[in-house]
């Protein structure tokens, strides 16, 4: 476990004496870069320090809609800016593009893939989610958690973490949830924002995904699949059903999910694994220029069909089963 104690302080340092910071936040948006991105601006917010939260994504998750000051952020850069801070980036280029500029990055990150390209990096992968990873940051300076930020910290802690259930909630995570509840954040109130506000269309484009289910490898490996032409059917949002590939993990005999699903002519891959797995997805989606964890990661394949991209999963497996 490292201590960033030196790079939290230089964090803040900089942060403090910049004058119009950008937080930036990844491509198809999760509860931990968005929660992150957010309780580092209730912080500035509130200590009138310039910012904005970016994201490229025309959709943000409108379940998490609940999470202070998420209606300030922007798919706009501002025309200047003097530092970056990336939150839950495990590439830089996880963005959609790559930023061209010449300031100051700080890089807070929990992706084992992530390799350090910030001027400060706050990148720990044995933590479970950037989110509590960044607790650090307002702990180690001394900075007041508010019942803000602790809002933001928790549902990202929450979300990454499955519901603490994930290898790398330890101890530490419980700590850190210890704290959060100690402002009164309202735990049932904020869950239920979260995970019941699903719209019908997703339950429409549930079932024709399920359809797809195959097994291989003697049901090691089940693959899933999301075709483009549904959304407009169902009326569903690309992100949507992101969670189905958990789902199918759920079956006894499957180790690995995979989901893969079409966006105009890329085809995105998730690949999910249970704990006792022996192989590490992050070096699988390495080998196809993606990333993530042992037991999560993703890689993104352009101009195959679904058919093409499973039989290269299944090729890239063979080596590895
Ligand atoms: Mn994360």
């Amino acid at each position: 476990m490292s201590d960033f104690t030196k790079e939290f302080q230089k964090a803040y340092k900089l942060i403090n004496e910049s004058h119009y910071i950008l937080i930036v936040t990844h491509i198809n948006p999760d509860a931990d870069t968005l929660s992150s991105a957010l309780a580092l601006s209730n912080y500035m917010y509130r200590n009138n320090i310039n910012h904005k939260v970016y994201n490229s994504s025309k959709y943000l998750p409108r379940n998490l809609d609940f999470l202070p000051r998420f209606d300030k952020i922007t798919d706009t850069v501002p025309k200047s800016y003097d530092l970056i801070i990336y939150v839950d980036c495990g590439d830089k280029r996880r963005v959609g593009f790559e930023f061209n500029y010449t300031c100051k990055v700080i890089n807070i990150d929990h992706h084992q893939s992530n390799d350090n390209y910030g001027d400060i990096n706050i990148v720990d992968s044995d933590k479970g989610s950037t989110a509590e990873l960044l607790f650090g940051f307002f702990k180690n300076n001394e900075i007041k958690i508010t019942k803000e930020i602790a809002t933001c910290l928790y549902i990202g802690i929450y979300d990454d973490s499955i519901a603490f259930t994930t290898p790398r909630t330890n101890s530490k995570t419980f700590e850190v949830i210890n704290t959060l509840v100690t402002t009164n954040i309202e735990i049932p109130k904020i869950l239920e924002s979260y995970l019941m506000r699903e719209t019908l269309a997703k339950y429409r484009l549930l079932p024709k995904i399920l359809q797809t289910l195959e097994l291989y490898f003697e049901g090691d490996i089940a693959i899933i699949y999301q075709k483009q032409e549904w959304l407009d059917i169902t009326g569903a949002t690309f992100n949507e059903c992101d969670e189905v590939v958990n789902e199918i993990l759920k079956i006894a005999i499957v180790k690995i999910a995979i989901y893969l699903r079409e966006d105009n002519n890329n085809i995105r891959i998730s690949l999910r694994g249970k704990d006792d797995i022996k192989i590490d997805l992050s070096k699988v989606a390495n080998t196809l220029n993606g990333g993530g964890h042992k037991n999560a990661a993703g890689a993104t394949l352009s101009g195959v069909s679904i058919q093409q991209a499973t039989t290269r999963l299944l090729d890239t497996f063979k080596n590895y089963i």
